[in-house]
């Protein structure tokens, strides 16, 4: 009844922005991302407690972090009554990187693991799912696609690995961190702005399945060109989606347009680095092994005070408990 795992955190380089079901988390596109290797959350899960206890980070969760947490536990628990779940980063918040998709995918390998059931990538996806929309990407390590599925009640929308990490085990993507700062709009509610008011909405999500299959295609042939032109572009048109919200989202600072321009100027002196973009304004620079240091100088030189340089990561690993 007590089960540990450790996930690691993922970078979509085709994005999901928007949903179609916000209480299931049902997006309105397919997605594709790499897990992010060395960059993980440790979940330990235990039923047939007193009361339900979720503690993230050595603090006691509220609100809407709590709620996020128990949706999850209240779709693997029937019969097991009360839980504690308690979570740990080894990367700072700071960071500025997305935990919860690691979270929530450590939660739900976890919490099903607890509740004494067998390993299953979808139903592991479909429970990271419940938690946060990105988390479905990170139960499987690698290249996973998320397909959104066509379903109202979500069973066949959950992501799968289609390649494994060692696929492309050279590619590095390289986070630039400029601002600590937290983003004024979070990405569910500019999602769903940008969903019912941005009039460029309906072209992001058209082009989107056909994007997701370039980029499969683009990492199957492990052509970096190609995939990260493809990740340049796919950033930017989600950004511009959420600029033409009302009231308008913008995400990029006056830092992100200086990596953006050098990275644009290193591909001019023959380095092969491209960018992508989260809903925030720290870069991820895609780029080869031997070529990750110049990507590290760049985005050091456009001001970037931090640089964490990744390999495709693995699966969700079971991990020393927390409690
Ligand atoms: C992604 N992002 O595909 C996109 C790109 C941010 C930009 O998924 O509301 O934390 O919990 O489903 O997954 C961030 O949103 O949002 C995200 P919810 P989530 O990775």
């Amino acid at each position: 009844m007590k089960a540990s795992f450790a996930a690691n955190a993922n970078i979509a380089l085709v994005k999901y922005w928007g949903k179609r079901d916000e209480g299931l988390i049902l997006p309105h596109q397919s997605s594709f991302s790499v897990t992010l290797g060395g960059l993980s959350v440790t979940a330990t899960v235990a039923f047939g407690m007193e009361r339900d206890e979720v503690v993230v980070n050595g603090a006691e969760a509220t609100g809407e972090e709590r709620a996020r947490v128990i949706k999850v536990l209240d779709a693997v628990r029937a019969g097991l009554g009360f839980a504690r779940v308690e979570t740990r980063g080894n990367f700072p918040k700071a960071v500025g990187l997305a935990s919860s998709a690691a979270a929530f995918a450590a939660i739900a390998v976890a919490a099903r693991a607890a509740a004494g059931s067998p390993r299953d990538e979808r139903e592991e996806s479909i429970l990271a799912r419940l938690g946060s929309g990105s988390a479905c990407r990170s139960v499987r390590g690698g290249f996973c696609l998320w397909r959104r599925g066509q379903r109202s009640d979500g069973l066949d929308s959950y992501a799968r690995q289609l390649f494994p990490a060692e696929h492309w085990p050279q590619l590095r993507l390289v986070v630039a961190l400029l601002e600590r700062k937290e983003k004024r709009v979070k990405s569910r509610e500019g999602m769903r702005r940008t969903v019912e008011t941005s009039p460029y909405y309906s072209a992001w999500v058209q082009d989107a399945e056909e994007e997701a299959a370039r980029a499969v295609e683009s990492v199957r042939r492990k052509d970096l060109a190609a995939l990260g032109a493809l990740s340049e572009r796919n950033a930017l048109r989600m950004h511009a989606a959420a600029m033409g919200a009302d009231p308008p989202l913008c995400y990029l600072a006056p830092a992100t347009l200086r990596v953006i321009e050098a990275v644009a100027d290193a591909r001019e002196r023959g380095v092969p680095v491209w960018f992508t973009l989260d809903a925030g304004p720290n870069p991820v620079l895609l780029t080869e092994a031997s070529r990750e240091e110049d990507a590290k100088q760049l985005a050091r030189a456009a001001g970037a005070r931090e640089v964490i340089a990744c390999g495709p990561g693995g699966d969700p690993a079971p991990a020393p408990e927390l409690f």
